[in-house]
């Protein structure tokens, strides 16, 4: 069992602690363009934390919004707010304005700390937001410089929260997940010590946001609870990713299956071959891909199940342990099992609802759907599992509406109302559709205004025309065009019956 002091804050955990054990010179913080030292990068969140506490009358528990792609500054902005006691809502920068004063309107988030190249979708919400990187008096790096280097951090408890972390929900309304300062080094003393077994002299380096706590996670946690570094990369298709890894020499790769299949397909997977591990999260990694990888760069891929509701992964296996095709056992901490439709634990071999316990878990904002995901103590994931007599989990389907394309989670409600906008649709309905390079594609079936015509033009609008609405990932990259959609008597929409193409 894991225990921590009562009175902890994560960021003096990750930070101050780690340059008081290993020294501040460090590397830290690689990006193409250099290294921040474990120094530099606490001398510059302590800077930024003063500035939020002086400058802006940042108060403990109040939520602050980073926008950001993965870099130095962002980092610095996180440990910043947590060192000041706030609570971190870190977002992609694809998000829109709508879906942005949404989240701040969900969050409560009353400051924004913002890469000012980013800037513009967020002006409209009208939150007050703080820039870094434009140039200019007010920048935060220009302003951050006046401060000390020098930061008392606020004595949080280890229960308080330290981070909202927002998943769509299959109703189109986010979900919003609070986590505590203990469950953020939970994630570290579970998945990175004992599945990764995360060390020292590792550099860590991947594709997923910050923002999405599989990102976190992987490329800030692991690596700071151990002195190790991190490679961060703002945006790299799996061929500049391949390149970086191999041109930095990291040891710890993390990025969705799509991506290494891209890399097989690229031909660029070799680039690999030095890694000691490379995980493979955010959506159902096929046996054929990992048996492909392993062939060609001899790296068994660490394949893991998490959510942003658990805040990382809880079932996984790593070296001779990995089964080919299994996600995985619980890792150490959690336990896992198979539901049945009643909620008893179901048979070997029978598939149900995956549920897990462990030191991380569900609490939603303010939300009902609370006691959908919770149940009896046990957080009920929404995947459909196979539970073997060993012990290990066979992944079979997701259990609800969510898409899961190329590692991203895309609630279809959403999709369908941005489409819904346009004039010449009278209506529609967005399923996932099973693809062998994305996991799933958002599939769009669609009743056009009568005399338009649904050519190949309209599909390129239609998709153009979501793409200005919602942040660009989740635009439906299939979209046919039906004269009704497929109802029950009752008017629900059949959506099984969209998954799958009609046969021709
Ligand atoms: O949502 C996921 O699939 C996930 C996977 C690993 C770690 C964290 C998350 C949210």
């Amino acid at each position: 069992e894991l225990r921590y002091p009562e009175r902890l804050n994560c960021a003096s955990a990750l930070l101050d602690d780690v340059v008081a054990v290993h020294g501040p010179d460090r590397p830290c913080l690689r990006t193409d363009d250099g290294t921040w030292t474990y120094g530099e990068l606490l001398a510059r969140a302590n800077q930024v934390a003063n500035l939020l506490v002086d400058g802006f009358g940042l108060v403990p528990g109040q939520r602050v919004l980073l926008r950001s792609p993965n870099n130095p500054w962002l980092v610095a902005c996180w440990f910043a707010v947590l060192k000041a006691g706030g609570v971190a809502v870190t977002t992609v920068p694809m998000l829109r304005t709508a879906e942005l004063s949404q989240l701040i309107d969900l969050t409560r988030s009353t400051l924004a700390l913002c890469d000012a190249r980013f800037a513009e979708d967020l002006a409209p919400t009208g939150l007050t937001t703080a820039c870094w990187g434009g140039g200019g008096a007010d920048d935060v790096t220009v302003r951050a410089a006046a401060q000390p280097t020098t930061f008392a951090d606020v004595d949080t408890a280890a229960d308080d929260v330290a981070l909202l972390a927002a998943t769509s929900g299959s109703t189109g309304v986010p979900k919003v997940t609070m986590h505590f300062h203990r469950d953020v080094l939970a994630i570290a003393d579970t998945f990175g010590a004992h599945t990764l077994r995360s060390r020292p002299d590792d550099v860590f380096t991947g594709t997923p946001p910050l923002a999405f706590t599989f990102g976190l996670g992987g490329l800030l946690v692991f690596p700071l609870r151990v002195g190790a570094s991190v490679l961060l990369i703002e945006k790299a298709t799996p061929v500049q990713l391949a390149e970086a890894v191999s041109r930095h020499g990291a040891t710890v790769v993390c990025t969705a299956p799509t991506g290494y299949r891209a890399m097989l397909r690229t031909g660029c997977a070799h680039l690999l071959s030095g890694v000691r591990r490379a995980v493979s999260a955010g959506e159902h990694l096929p046996k054929a891909v990992w048996e492909e990888f392993a062939a060609t760069t001899g790296v068994r891929l660490v394949d893991g199940i998490g959510s942003t509701e658990m805040l990382h992964v809880f079932i996984s296996a790593t070296d001779d342990e990995i089964r080919p095709g299994s996600t995985g056992r619980a890792v150490p901490g959690y336990v896992a099992t198979v539901l049945d439709a009643d909620g008893a634990p179901a048979a070997v071999g029978v598939p149900g609802r995956l549920a897990v316990k462990g030191p991380t878990g569900c609490r939603y904002l303010a939300d009902p759907r609370q006691q959908v995901y919770v149940q009896d103590g046990w957080n009920v994931t929404g995947d459909t599992y196979v539970r073997d007599a060993d012990g290990w989990f066979w992944y079979q389907a997701r259990s609800d509406d969510m898409i899961v394309s190329a590692g991203y989670n895309i609630g279809a409600p959403e999709v369908e109302q941005a489409l819904d906008q346009h004039p010449d649709v009278v209506e529609c309905a967005v399923v996932g559709r099973p693809d062998p390079d994305r996991g799933q594609v958002v599939h769009a079936a669609v009743v056009l205004r009568e005399g338009v015509d649904g050519d190949a033009a309209k599909v390129a609008e239609l998709q153009q025309f979501t793409k200005g609405r919602i942040a660009p990932y989740k635009y439906p990259r299939s979209i046919e065009f039906v004269a009704e959609l497929p109802r029950t008597s009752t008017g629900k929409v059949q959506r099984y019956r969209l998954r799958e193409p009609e046969p021709a």
